[in-house]
């Protein structure tokens, strides 16, 4: 199974440390295209130098090509934002993670959205249960 995980890097790095222990978690379950979301050396100041174009086509080549999208998305990023809008479009399964205790609410676009799957979570426990069910929902579904 191939994830793109997806986590705020320009929208603010707060939660690195977490998309890093999510990120861990999923490689249990097939490869993480994305390894570089939950990088501590990636600000949100990175790639003021890097092309933004080669970003942008690298990240939609690995969205499409990925079985399922899972998001983080306590601190607000357009980028993430934009990546669970095409994702939808592509087809792919989708969980978003959020954690209320990030004192900020969780976007009606998201929550609203019965396309995709959100998921509240307080500690990683309770996240990698999340993922747990999730994964297992993508592969009883494929079986029919
Ligand atoms: O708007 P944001 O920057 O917060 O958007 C974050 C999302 O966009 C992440 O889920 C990533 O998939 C994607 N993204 C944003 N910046 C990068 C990036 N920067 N590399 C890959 N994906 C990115 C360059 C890092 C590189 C110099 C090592």
């Amino acid at each position: 199974m191939k994830i793109y995980f997806a986590g705020s890097i320009r929208g603010g790095r707060a939660d690195q440390g977490v998309y890093q222990k999510l990120i861990e978690y999923l490689r249990k379950f097939g490869e993480v295209l994305t390894e570089h979301v939950g990088d501590a050396a990636i600000t949100e100041n990175e790639g003021e130098n890097a092309a933004d174009e080669e970003i942008y086509e690298k990240d939609m080549a690995w969205l499409r090509m990925s079985d399922a999208l899972v998001a983080e998305v306590s601190t607000p990023s357009l980028g993430v934002g934009y990546e669970i809008g095409m994702a939808e479009s592509f087809g792919k399964k989708i969980l978003c993670l959020f954690n209320p205790d990030c004192g900020r609410k969780i976007s009606a676009m998201l929550s609203g959205n019965p396309a995709l799957k959100v998921g509240f979570y307080r500690n990683m426990p309770e996240a990698q249960g999340l993922i747990d069910h999730f994964i297992k929902d993508i592969k009883e579904h494929a079986k029919g």
